[in-house]
C-alpha cells in the first residue's frame, strides 16, 4: 500500500459529533439491468452540437435534451445519455478516444498486459491480478491506484482485484502541453484530453483483452472500479464512460471528482475550481474557461453521475476534511438518483458520507456491508438488497436549492 502523496490536509477535523440522515432509496423498481455489454451504446446516436452556451446558476436538466425537449420514455435515456456524454468531454474531461484498431493482449491468474496500436503508434502497459479464493472465471475489480480501497472485503466478497496503475496511461505532473503516458504517446502529448480520461481509456482497453481472452479467468460483463481520491475521481470517470462497468465506487473524489462544480464555490474549504483545474491535468484544457464561471457550463456533476444510471452505483464520501466538497458531492448524487429513479432504478444508487472521523482513503468499516452487498448484487448476481443513501448531517447537501425542474415519469 502506498500512501497518498503531496496533501496531508491542515484542517483535519476537530471531532464533530454525526446526526445522519438515512433515506431509503426507492426499494422497488426494475431488478438491476445488466450493462449493455458495449462500451458506448449510444454511440450511433444523432448528437447536435451545444451551439452557445448561456449561464445557469441552477443544475440544469438531466430529462431535457440539447434541443430543449424532454425526454419521455426509458429508451430515450440512451440518446439524451449520449449527448451529456458529448458535452462531458468538450467540455470537462476532454475526448475519449474510441477503441483503438487494435487492442491485444494477455489474462493470468497474476497478471494482465494490454497492447495497442491505434493511427500507426503503438503502446503498452499491464495490470496486476489477485484472484480470490474458489474457482474461476472471477468477476473482477479494477482498484485504480494504490490506497484506499478495501481489497480484502473486494476478495472476500469473492471477486478478484484489479491493481491498476493510472499513471502508466496519463501521468500526472507533466505541464498540459507535454502530456505523457500510454494514451499520449498514441494520441499525442499535445493533446487536450485530460488524465483522468486516459485512465479510463486505459481501464477500457483492459476490459477489451478481458473480453477477448476467453473468460476462463475473469468475466467482462461482471466488472467493478473503485478508487481513492484523485483516483476516486478516476474511478468515477472510467464508470461513466465504459458501459461494460457493472459497478462505479468512487471514493473521497473531491473537486473533478463527484462534487457539482456549481456548488464549489460557496462550499466553505471545498478544494477550488482553479485549484484541481491546476493542481494536475486531471481535467481536460478546455476546462479552464469554467473555472471562474461554472455556472456557464451545460451540464453538471450529477448528470455526470448519471451516465452511470442504470447500472450499480455505489458513492463514498467524507464529510470531515473540507476540501473534499462532500456536500456538493451530495447533491451530485442526489441529482443522479433522480435519473436512476426515473429509470425506474432508483435502488441501484448507494451514497455514503454518513462515517465516522479517519484519515483520508481510510478503509473504514462503515463501508464494509455495502461494498459487499454491491458486489453480490452488481457482479456476482447472487444479491439484491436495495441501495440508500446515508448523507451525514455534517455536510448536508440539498438538490431542492439546486433545481427548477422535476423528475418525469418515464414510461417503458
Ligand atoms: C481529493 O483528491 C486529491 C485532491 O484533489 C488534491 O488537491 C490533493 O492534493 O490530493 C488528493 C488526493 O488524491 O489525495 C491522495
Amino acid at each position: 500500500r502506498y500512501r497518498p502523496r503531496a496533501w496531508v490536509p491542515a484542517v483535519l477535523v476537530a471531532a464533530v459529533s454525526l446526526t445522519a440522515t438515512t433515506l431509503s432509496t426507492q426499494a422497488a423498481g426494475a431488478a438491476a439491468r445488466i450493462a449493455p455489454g458495449v462500451e458506448d451504446d449510444g454511440a450511433n446516436c444523432a448528437v447536435q452540437d451545444p451551439g452557445s452556451l448561456t449561464a445557469n446558476s441552477k443544475l440544469p436538466d438531466p430529462f431535457t435534451r440539447l434541443n430543449g425537449t424532454r425526454i419521455s420514455t426509458k429508451s430515450d435515456w440512451r440518446c439524451r445519455r449520449a449527448e451529456i456524454k458529448k458535452l462531458a468531454e468538450k467540455y470537462v474531461y476532454g475526448e475519449k478516444h474510441a477503441k483503438p484498431a487494435s487492442v491485444t493482449g494477455t489474462v493470468s491468474n497474476t497478471n494482465i498486459t494490454v497492447n495497442v496500436t491505434d493511427q500507426g503508434k503503438s503502446s503498452s502497459f499491464s495490470a496486476k491480478v489477485e484472484l480470490p479464493s474458489g474457482s474461476g472465471p472471477f468477476p473482477a475489480v479494477v482498484v485504480v491506484g494504490g490506497f484506499g480501497a478495501d481489497t480484502a472485503t473486494i476478495k472476500a466478497s469473492g471477486a478478484a482485484v484489479i491493481s491498476y496503475d493510472p499513471l502508466a496511461v496519463g501521468r500526472e505532473g507533466t505541464p498540459r502541453n507535454n502530456k505523457q503516458g500510454a494514451y499520449y504517446s498514441i494520441y499525442g502529448s499535445q493533446s487536450s484530453t485530460g488524465v483522468l480520461m486516459a485512465w479510463a481509456w486505459g481501464v477500457s482497453r483492459i476490459i477489451d483483452v478481458i473480453e477477448q481472452s476467453g473468460g476462463n479467468i475473469l468475466k467482462a460483463d461482471a466488472m467493478g472500479v473503485t478508487g481513492c481520491s484523485r483516483y476516486g475521481k478516476g474511478a468515477l470517470a472510467i464508470g461513466a464512460f465504459d458501459q461494460r462497468i457493472a459497478l462505479t465506487m468512487p471514493i473521497e473524489s473531491g473537486t473533478a471528482g463527484a462534487p457539482i462544480f456549481r456548488g464549489i464555490p460557496g462550499e466553505s474549504g471545498s478544494q477550488p475550481l482553479s485549484s484541481a483545474y491546476s493542481e494536475q491535468p486531471w481535467l481536460g484544457d478546455a476546462f479552464g474557461s469554467f473555472t471562474g464561471n461554472p455556472a456557464t457550463l451545460p451540464l453538471d456533476t450529477h448528470e455526470i453521475v448519471a451516465m452511470v444510471a442504470p447500472r450499480g452505483l455505489f458513492i463514498m464520501e467524507n464529510p470531515h476534511i473540507d476540501w473534499l466538497g462532500a456536500k456538493s458531492g451530495s447533491v451530485a448524487a442526489l441529482g443522479a438518483a433522480e435519473v436512476y429513479k426515473a429509470l425506474g432504478a432508483g435502488a441501484n444508487v448507494t451514497y455514503w458520507s454518513d462515517i465516522q472521523v479517519g484519515n483520508h482513503c481510510a478503509v473504514r468499516s462503515e463501508w464494509k456491508t455495502p461494498l459487499q452487498q454491491n458486489i453480490q448484487k452488481f457482479l456476482l448476481k447472487t444479491g439484491n438488497a436495495p441501495g440508500s443513501i446515508r448523507i451525514s448531517g455534517k455536510k448536508p447537501g440539498n438538490l431542492s436549492e439546486w433545481r427548477t425542474w422535476t423528475t418525469p415519469t418515464l414510461t417503458d
